[in-house]
């Protein structure tokens, strides 16, 4: 018979971390690839496993997530199937906002109620992967684990920012210590493969992906009022119920910083990224009406395009342009994501505009834009210059922020012609 699974997608706190881009939206509507949005990642991935029961926990409740949630995601009614956004309640009982992961979902165990399920796949909103969630299910149930952790092989370099454990040879995880300083690392080696140990990865992280029998985690949540699973859920229940790793080797990253973020987009404009967007596996979003992509006289290169573009450009070089992006005569674009639109102007605004000075919606003529990323909707007059890089120090103005180097133009901003940044 095939498990009885409910998937929990952890969307994220305030998402500080990519400030601006979660400035108006929730972190799981962030745009990624050119048309898709975090959120889809996870998503698909349980989709494309056949687990179809999908709750979406998020701290703020953005209309950009529910509008993509409700058009993207639909069911046959007979299917069960569905995906809803539980965003964090304040009620009489509890006037807090989620802790953290842990009481995120324990806060969702009332609604989790009505459905039936016996596993739960608790899932981060923030991860770039592909995986058959099904080995990781058949995997607990095979060996009767209470808690089921998925697991990757690190460096040391890495290994501060994760959850590190050791397991013995039978896979229970044995001890478990969450984002230990370095000095602590010296004895959490583990066994790893060939490959992983001559890359330097001896260490065994936790992914954030947890599998727990419906029973254990009800008797986790009344016993231990911790708030979150890899500081306190997780490292407690070692030794008191029987907790598996399940040793992952595929890609597999984080893109909760902007840095991350940035970098796993402008990777999949390589030759051959690390992520596989062209797969038999697809990754689900909201269909577009929206026209192919025009391009006149660019020279592209390594480049990632959405749906219903206009460009115009130079030259487009290691970057994604999204959806509706309209890029004018003579521009430059290198290792820059360009978000794209939410819509058009008509030409007559375009012509009205180009005549009184005003920027249009997109990139403008004879712009160099380097190390960036362009929110939705920004107009970009010409020949503004923004270079990128980690001569910059970080930095938030009222139109961008500089994190790491990169330049985020805001969502909706204007930069009048001329500007260099
Ligand atoms: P982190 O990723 O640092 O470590 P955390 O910031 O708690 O852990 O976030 C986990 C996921 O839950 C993220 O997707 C985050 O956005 C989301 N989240 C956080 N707080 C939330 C809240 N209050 N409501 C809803 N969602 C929330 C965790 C583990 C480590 C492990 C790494 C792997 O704790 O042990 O190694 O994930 O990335
Ligand atoms: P996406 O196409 O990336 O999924 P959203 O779902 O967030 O984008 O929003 C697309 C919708 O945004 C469009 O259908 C359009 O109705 C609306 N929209 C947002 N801003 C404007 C605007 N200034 N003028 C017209 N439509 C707008």
């Amino acid at each position: 018979m095939k498990p009885n699974v409910i998937s929990i997608v952890l969307g994220g706190g305030r998402g500080s971390r990519l400030f601006p881009l979660t400035y108006s939206r929730s972190k799981p509507a962030v745009p990624i690839a050119g048309k898709y949005r975090l959120v889809d990642i996870p998503i698909s991935n349980c989709l494309n496993s056949g687990y179809n029961k999908i709750l979406v926990l998020t701290q703020f409740n953005s209309a950009s997530l529910n509008s993509h949630i409700k058009n993207s995601y639909h069911f046959d009614i007979f299917s069960k199937g569905f995906v809803d956004i539980l965003a964090a309640e304040q009620n009489v009982e509890n006037d807090q906002w989620y802790q953290g992961t842990a009481d995120a979902v324990r806060q969702s165990m009332k609604h989790l109620d009505k459905y039936d399920y016996e596993y739960i796949l608790i899932l981060s909103g923030d991860q770039l992967y592909q995986m058959d969630f099904r080995e990781l299910i058949d995997y607990h149930c095979k060996n009767e684990g209470d808690i089921t952790i998925a697991t990757i092989p690190v460096n040391a370099k890495d290994a501060p920012g994760f959850g590190i454990l050791k397991s013995d040879d039978e896979g229970n995880i044995t001890s478990f210590i969450e984002k230990p300083s370095s000095d602590l690392l010296v004895d959490w080696k583990s066994e790893v493969s060939e490959k992983s140990r001559n890359e330097g990865k001896e260490y065994l992280a936790s992914m954030g992906i947890y599998v727990f029998s419906k029973a254990v985690l009800k008797k986790m949540f009344a016993e231990d009022p911790g708030d979150d699973f890899g500081g306190e859920l997780i490292p407690n229940g070692i030794g008191v119920y029987k907790t598996l790793s399940f040793q992952y080797d595929g890609y597999w990253t984080d893109i909760g910083t902007i840095e991350s973020f940035f970098d796993a987009n402008i990777d999949l404009t390589r030759d051959f990224p690390k992520f596989n967007l062209f797969s038999n596996a697809p990754i689900y979003t909201r269909a577009r009406m929206l026209p192919p992509s025009k391009i006149l006289g660019s020279y592209v290169s390594k480049a990632i395009f959405g749906d219903g573009c206009i460009v115009m450009a130079d030259k487009i070089e290691n970057s994604l342009v999204g959806n509706r992006s309209r890029i004018d005569k003579g521009s430059t674009l290198i290792c820059t994501y360009m978000m794209g639109a939410d819509y058009y102007q008509s030409t007559e605004n375009i012509i009205s505009n180009d005549q009184n000075g005003i920027p249009n919606l997109g990139v403008g003529k004879y712009c160099f834009i380097e190390n960036a990323i362009l929110d939705k909707n920004c107009s970009i007059g010409d020949n503004v210059r923004i270079i990128g890089g980690k001569h910059l120090s970080d930095g938030d103005y009222e139109n961008h922020s500089i994190k790491d180097g990169i330049v985020v133009v805001k969502k909706n901003a204007v930069i009048s012609a001329g500007t260099i940044i």
